[in-house]
């Protein structure tokens, strides 16, 4: 048996590397994690209690709403505003900034995906939290939009947390990113996934491939090259798509492979959220060795213009993403079979 380390003992023996680190940052995490045992909490009696179900309101993206969604939400904002440690919070279910109760003294901006994939959650499939971390810009007394407005370059630490089989919360602070699984027995978050590394290449690719029509060519070859059959690539990759982000990439991060939500005919922009998913998840996957793009820029150097900003998204095992990115500048070309993929007019 391995030593039983609680997520708080490790960032704290963390911490003794930094010599000027103030601790902050141990504390926010701890936040954090403290937020997502109330939402995992919840998550896992959602089939008992009656909490199922629209609450019969539209997000600010025009998607319906579940409930859970919205418990996520203030149970987030309550759990982590409270301790006053971040100016301003920003989530994807509000349509501006929030200011916590305490927000005076905070030097901290967190930007959150209450509950990703919540379109899964009446059927017990696996969804998630996801947060990204700034440190405030802003010297006014009150913290602004542009806090939040950073590029991902600026995270200081960025996570999500599983609520899978098990609970399991995965972040970085820009130092490797490790994993701690949720021990219900003793409502503990233990190291159990010390410093993940993504394989350089993987074996699956995860998209919507029901919008196949709607791609741009490039992504349409990429993904025919990928059902190509080629020993030395390890081609043809294995499909595998939950559809909930989190999941999806948490899977791939482990095992290697590539997720895509491309731009389409239906979403021109791409469907996720540059602030809330794209650059918490690209931080954490370049941490581990991989890459992430919207298929022609780093996800972490684009300059942020709204709050609620949607970007494509090529994130995974560097190999596999390059090869997406090769195909969606049109550098690699393959010729598409005019009856089974008829090219995009
Ligand atoms: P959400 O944050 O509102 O749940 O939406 C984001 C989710 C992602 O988790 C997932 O990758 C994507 O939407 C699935 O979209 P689609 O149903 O178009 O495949
Ligand atoms: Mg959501």
């Amino acid at each position: 048996m391995g030593d039983l380390i609680t997520i708080e003992r490790h960032i704290i023996e963390q911490q003794y590397n930094y010599p000027h680190a103030t601790g902050e940052l141990t504390k926010l995490l701890h936040d954090v994690s403290f937020a997502a045992k109330l939402i995992w909490r919840q998550v896992t009696r959602a089939g008992l209690v009656d909490i199922l179900g629209s609450a019969d309101e539209i997000n600010v993206q025009g998607e319906e709403v579940k409930k859970l969604d919205l418990f996520a939400n203030e149970q987030f904002i309550k759990a982590i505003g409270h301790h006053g440690r971040f100016a301003v919070m920003a989530s994807e279910e509000n349509e501006d900034i929030i200011f916590p109760p305490k927000n005076k003294y905070g030097n901290y901006v967190l930007l959150f995906d209450p509950l990703d994939g919540s379109s899964n959650i009446d059927a017990n499939v696996s969804v998630g939290t996801i947060f990204s971390i700034f440190k405030r810009k802003s010297t006014s007394e009150e913290a602004t939009l542009e806090d939040c407005l950073q590029a991902g370059i600026h995270q200081i630490a960025a996570g999500y947390v599983i609520y899978g089989s098990s609970a399991m919360l995965v972040f970085t602070t820009g130092n490797g990113v490790h994993g701690y699984t949720l021990d219900p027995t003793i409502g503990e978050f233990l190291l159990s996934h010390p410093n993940i590394k993504t394989p350089k290449q993987g074996k699956i690719y995860s998209l919507n491939e029901g919008n196949y029509r709607y791609l741009d060519d490039g992504v349409k070859k990429y993904i025919k090259y990928l059902q190509m059959d080629d020993k030395e690539t390890h081609r043809p990759y294995s499909g595998r798509y939950i559809g909930s982000c989190v999941a999806d990439f948490h899977r791939n991060l482990l095992y290697g492979g590539i997720f895509l939500y491309p731009r389409s005919k239906k979403a021109p922009e791409g469907k996720l959220r540059l602030m809330y998913e794209a650059n918490p998840l690209a931080f954490i996957c370049e941490q581990a060795g991989g890459r992430a793009s919207d298929g022609k820029n780093r996800i972490m150097e684009i300059p942020p213009k709204k709050l609620h900003q949607r970007t494509p998204l090529f994130i995974g095992s560097e190999d596999d993403v390059k090869i997406a990115e090769e195909f969606e500048q049109g550098l690699r070309d393959i010729e598409l079979d005019e009856e089974l993929c008829p090219p995009n007019h």
